[in-house]
């Protein structure tokens, strides 16, 4: 058995997420899609809605499963018996802020990172950049499924009132 865990912050998942996680899930028995939960943070959505919304959008592929994790990632693959993290990559400057911590988790607890590149559809694509044109009142339809846009839409519109 393959298996794999695709960690991220996912606040919100976005389509550029979905396509690592296809790619991922065609190749590993397994993925795991982590939220890793950031004490420091609060996020535009909580940790247990992000969980939702990625298990609703990943509902039609039947080898991924979701969870969460606080704390250093290697313990939760220590955790679940896996060895292997995905990563997507956009860009050079993706692959520069993964290159050192790859390499971290390889000398910590020996697990490897496989790189996925993303689609060119999706090279701009961030949580942060969808949450920012949103905010401002830009369509960011193209980059959520149907069910996430309408949740941050909702999300918005109580922040503004
Ligand atoms: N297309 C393809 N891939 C994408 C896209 C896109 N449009 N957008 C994002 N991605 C990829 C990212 O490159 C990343 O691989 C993944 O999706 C998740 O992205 P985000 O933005 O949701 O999440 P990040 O990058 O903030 O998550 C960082 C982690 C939480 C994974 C990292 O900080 C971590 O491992 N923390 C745990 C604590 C730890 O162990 N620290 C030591 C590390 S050595």
């Amino acid at each position: 058995m393959t298996a794999a865990v695709f960690p991220g912050s996912f606040d919100p998942f976005t389509v550029g997420h979905r396509y690592i996680v296809e790619r991922a899930a065609a190749r590993f028995d397994t993925l795991v899609v982590t939220v890793v939960v950031n004490p420091n943070k609060t996020g535009l959505f909580g940790v247990d809605e992000r969980i939702a919304l990625i298990r609703e959008d990943c509902a039609d592929l039947p080898n991924v499963r979701v969870d969460r994790w606080t704390g250093l990632l290697v313990d939760h693959l220590r955790d679940e018996g896996i060895t292997t993290i995905v990563k997507g990559l956009r860009s050079g400057t993706d692959f520069d802020y993964e290159v050192p911590m790859a390499h971290m988790n390889r000398e910590l607890a020996d697990v490897e990172t496989m790189f996925l590149l993303t689609d060119p559809r999706y090279s701009h694509v961030s949580s942060s950049l969808v949450k920012e044109v949103a905010k401002l009142g830009g369509d960011v339809t193209p980059f959520l499924s149907t069910h996430i846009h309408e949740r941050l839409q909702a999300r918005l519109a109580g922040e503004r009132r």
